[in-house]
């Protein structure tokens, strides 16, 4: 081997080593590893696209190694010589042909489930309802129904539909558990909306998307799924035996920090829609949302 070719093979060699080495191997994939059928379809997407891109993908990478060799500078070389060469309408037709099908497919499968996965994967089925708060650094977890509230940990029934209703009292953030569904941001002033919901139970790691500042690493939660008599106990276990949340106690969660996982047996009454009218609440229905029947902006 010539001293080029093993120059070309050590870069190649050393890419594919840090490429492996960075790519967080060994680790769970948590978006190939869904726990229900948002996560499910959202895959399912994943595998269409990069199917999709494989089609161009993988024939430029074997033309670009063939037209390298076969047309590379060498006496003796037998590969047609075309300076004249300026337009084949066979080719034009072939590469414009190839990405109108490609963008036609994929924008037709992404619109239809973009707009499925906005409702309920459910329907039939009564969902639970979480109102979600993105702080520095923290989440916060409210359940209107149960009366409920905690922070970095939050429990849900499975094979239930779950919205979250999101929104931040602090810089915009993005609400993310990936083997559930995809994310969804938190913007102060308003409310967004995502469907999950968990078939199996199970533990899920949840994390902001968007780096809001020192403490970002550790905003960190789980997302618990259980059957819906064993959430139904920790429901009833919370409110029996956990502390208040006062307003006191709210405006101090407010407060840049770091924390643990905490419960709360009640919270100030409407202080979720409150946060989202005081921050601006412009983009609201306000009738709605004084109410305290949030509508999600969309
Ligand atoms: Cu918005």
């Amino acid at each position: 081997m010539r001293p080029s070719w093993w120059k070309f093979a050590f870069t190649l060699a050393a890419g594919a080593g840090i490429s492996l080495l960075t790519s967080g191997c060994g680790e769970e994939i948590r978006v190939f590893q869904p726990a229900g059928p948002v996560a499910r379809s959202e895959l399912e997407l994943i595998w269409l696209q990069m199917g999709l891109t494989a089609v161009v993908i993988i024939p430029v990478i074997l033309l670009l190694a063939w037209i390298v060799i076969r047309y590379r500078n060498k006496p003796g070389n037998r590969a047609p010589y075309q300076p004249e060469f300026a337009e084949s309408r066979t080719l034009e037709i072939v590469w414009w042909a190839i990405p109108i099908v490609i963008v036609g497919i994929l924008g037709t499968v992404t619109w239809h489930k973009t707009y499925a996965l906005a409702q309920s994967p459910n329907p039939s089925k009564e969902p639970l309802k979480i109102e979600v708060m993105s702080l520095n650094w923290k989440w916060l977890f409210f359940y209107p129904d149960q009366k409920i509230a905690t922070v970095n940990y939050a429990e849900i029934p499975t094979d239930r539909p779950v919205e979250f209703l999101l929104t931040a009292n602090a810089p915009m953030n993005a609400f993310w558990v990936p083997n559930l569904g995809g994310m969804e941001y938190t913007m102060p002033g308003m409310v967004t909306s995502l469907w999950l919901q968990a078939d199996k139970a199970g533990e899920y790691y949840g994390h902001g998307g968007n780096f809001t500042g020192p403490g970002f690493a550790q905003m960190q939660f789980r997302v618990v799924a259980k059957p819906q008599s064993d959430f139904d106990a920790w429901v009833r276990q919370v409110a029996n035996s956990a502390p208040d949340m006062t307003k006191a106690d709210y405006d101090k969660l407010t407060q840049p920090s770091v924390l643990g996982e905490l419960s709360f047996s009640s919270y100030p009454e409407g202080i979720f829609e409150q946060t989202v009218m005081d921050e601006g609440g412009m983009y609201m229905d306000h009738d709605r949302a004084m109410l305290g029947n949030m509508m999600p902006h969309s």
